[in-house]
């Protein structure tokens, strides 16, 4: 299919073609806090997204999909692109486009077809895979290079075009992940820090099948959050006399000692910013205490503080759904070490690590009661994935 296509899309363009792939990540722990500053600890997974591409001449991309609920898009690249409507696919493509004509001015078009094996807003960042993907291909074509981490921030930057003010993770990882490893991602500035995953570990990601499709009301739950931390901190930095002058969650997180932060906060700030906040510096917390977990490969300690992150996500920044719960605990009870929603939630993922032996017991656990009573019989392709920690995005010759 991707074949044909391919040769009828493609037929026309004279040229090397290239083949451009970006993956999907999990994000293990670190929920809702890369918007704030503050790190997060994905891994970059097998699934991915790939662009099959020549290169043109002019300045016109034209992109088929294999997938027909994604219509071929044709437009012309500037750094002032107008934007398809909400939700189209073809906006992610456009901001990759955008940002980088800002940047290096007038680059050469490209003739492509696009196909994946990631499941659409899942909470596996097949939004952020594909901006990436287009930006890789795009500075091939004009043959420019960029530094990963000055290409990440402006990806990430880029993005924001499709209306949401998104942190910098999905497009750190996809850019940067590597095989057999997880990274623990700070901002401002941007920083990497591998860390092998242990070889006995094994995160299942399992999809609540309810999508969190960030161009509706999850998109505006985002950047409502988003909203609510700024003002948060703004109310403690004025309030409290510890924090005074602070400008940043990462820098008050400096300052303070974490109890002291959320007692400190909680007599200052009302619900439901006390809840925001509180999310926001205990999960940080536990993403530095989960990276130590990692490196010692203790199991236990990894698991607990990925069921903490699920509660804090489900209590205090309200972002679970029914059946994101459901499968957090049918996995607790089949097996796992721990669980919890993954990605910006209300609908997507969840995550769950177990080690390796245990994988079948939970994963036949997964698909006979959660999805088997759903009448879905063959999760495995679409909804049920066990992620293996995999090498970032490519371009190479076709
Ligand atoms: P997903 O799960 O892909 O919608 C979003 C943001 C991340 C991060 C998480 C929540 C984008 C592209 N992605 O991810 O930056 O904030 O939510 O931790 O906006």
């Amino acid at each position: 299919m991707a074949n044909d296509l391919l040769t009828r899309h493609l037929g026309a363009v004279a040229g090397d073609r290239y083949l451009t792939q970006a993956p999907g990540r999990v994000n293990l722990i670190g929920e809702h806090t890369d918007y704030n500053g503050l790190p997060v600890f994905p891994m970059a997974i097998q699934r991915r997204i790939t662009i099959r591409f020549a290169v043109r001449d002019d300045s016109t991309v034209r992109l088929a999909n294999v997938d027909d609920q994604f219509p071929p898009c044709a437009f012309e690249l500037s750094g002032s692109i107008d934007p398809d409507p909400a939700g189209a696919w073809v906006n992610y493509v456009k901001a990759a486009a955008q940002a980088l004509c800002r940047r290096h001015g007038a680059l050469h078009g490209i003739d492509g077809v696009v196909s994946s094996d990631l499941p659409v807003a899942a909470g596996l960042s097949s939004s952020s895979a594909l901006t990436v993907a287009t930006a890789l291909s795009l500075l091939h074509g004009s043959e420019i290079d960029m530094e990963p981490l000055d290409l990440m921030n402006l990806v990430a930057e880029g993005e924001r075009y499709v209306g949401t003010a998104g942190g910098g993770m999905d497009q750190a990882i996809c850019l940067g992940g590597q095989a057999d490893t997880a990274l623990k991602i700070d901002f401002d500035p941007l920083r990497l820090t591998p860390t092998a995953v242990p070889s006995d570990w094994r995160f299942v990601v399992a999809s609540s099948m309810v999508r969190a499709e960030k161009s509706g009301a999850v998109r505006e739950t985002y950047n409502r959050r988003g909203a609510e931390c700024r003002e948060a901190l703004e109310v403690v930095t004025r309030q409290l006399p510890e924090a005074r002058g602070v400008t940043s969650y990462a820098e008050l997180m400096g300052r303070m000692l974490l109890d002291e932060l959320v007692a400190g906060a909680d007599g200052i700030l009302d619900d439901p910013l006390r809840r925001r906040f509180r999310h926001v510096v205990t999960e940080a917390d536990r993403v530095e205490q989960a990276r130590l977990g990692m490196v010692a490969a203790d199991l236990r300690s990894f698991g607990g503080l990925m069921s903490a992150s699920h509660e804090s996500l489900r209590d205090d920044y309200e972002v679970s759904c029914d059946e994101l719960d459901e499968l957090v605990d049918l996995a607790m009870a089949s097996g796992a070490v721990g669980a919890r929603l993954t990605g910006a939630g209300l609908g997507g993922c969840i995550v769950a690590l177990c080690l390796a032996e245990r994988t079948p017991t939970l994963v036949g656990a997964l698909r006979e009661e959660f999805y088997g009573a759903r009448g879905v019989n063959d999760p495995e392709n679409e909804h049920l994935i066990v992620a293996e920690p995999s090498q970032g995005a490519s371009v190479t010759p076709l």
